[in-house]
């Protein structure tokens, strides 16, 4: 189904939108189970250098009572697991994603955010694109599924609403916006609290950030990155294993 004009211009204006109850229970379940089986570094088909521990675990500083409680995220899970790849594949996102980028479609990443309860860390102030996304144009959208319910308390993303108007901004001004939001100064950002379920689309320029997971259990966010597959790949070729989900790849693109 199309995404409605109104909703198309919103998410242009602001660089975000948020789609309730995409997802339905059975959906969330399944997603939520594989992942705890994943998690728990059991599976077979997943190399473990897909699976990222909380940095003050690493450090010692905190502590985690089993292995998949230590993780931060687990990254690139659809290109090794056929469930996680349905999702990537699920023709309600991917209607959607056509909405906001074109009929051509590939997914380049994705990163299923764990946020462990109590050590779940803070996601400093970013954007997705120049964080090793290598394309041009930044025509890019990612899927945020919550597969948890995701709350200010337990660690929700947050958003810098028309920041994806900017351009590729500097490192040093990420920082500056990080600061002020740490102290309270930043008045326009706006929490992404979601019921499970729910998903968020953002531009890969938009700057956002989610806070420390403050109480007893997971905030789990399955975030699938999504370009036109019409941009180009600007690192060297074989490192491109982007994947077409929807219509066709277009020679000399990604
Ligand atoms: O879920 C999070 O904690 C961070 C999300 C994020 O940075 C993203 O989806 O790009």
């Amino acid at each position: 189904m199309k995404l409605p004009e109104e909703q198309v211009k919103r998410f242009w204006k602001d660089g975000f939108l948020i789609v309730e109850n995409l997802l339905d229970e059975n959906e969330v379940v399944r997603l939520r189970e594989h992942a705890e089986w994943v998690a728990s570094g059991e599976a077979p088909h997943i190399p473990g250098q897909q699976l990222q521990v909380e940095p003050r675990v690493l450090q010692g500083k905190d502590q985690a009572e089993t292995y998949g409680d230590s993780l931060r995220k687990m990254s690139h899970l659809a290109f090794y697991d056929e469930t996680f790849e349905a999702h990537a594949r699920n023709p309600k996102i991917l209607d959607i994603i056509e909405s906001l980028l074109g009929p051509d479609i590939k997914l380049y990443q994705d990163q299923l955010f764990m946020k462990p309860p109590r050590i779940g860390s803070r996601q400093r102030y970013h954007q997705d694109m120049p964080l090793g996304f290598h394309i041009d144009p930044p025509d890019m959208v990612t899927c945020w599924a919550a597969l948890s319910d995701s709350t200010i308390e337990n660690g929700c993303v947050w958003m810098l609403p028309g920041t994806h108007q900017f351009g590729i901004i500097e490192r040093s001004k990420w920082e500056t916006y990080e600061q002020m939001s740490l102290e309270s100064r930043l008045p326009e950002e706006q929490p992404v609290e979601l019921k499970a379920g729910s998903c968020s689309f953002h531009h890969g320029l938009i700057l956002h950030s989610s806070r420390p997971n403050l109480t007893e259990k997971r905030r789990r966010g399955y975030a699938t990155h999504y370009v036109s597959a019409k941009c180009h790949y600007t690192a060297s070729p074989e490192k491109n294993d982007a994947m077409l989900v929807r219509g066709r790849s277009i020679p000399g693109c990604i």
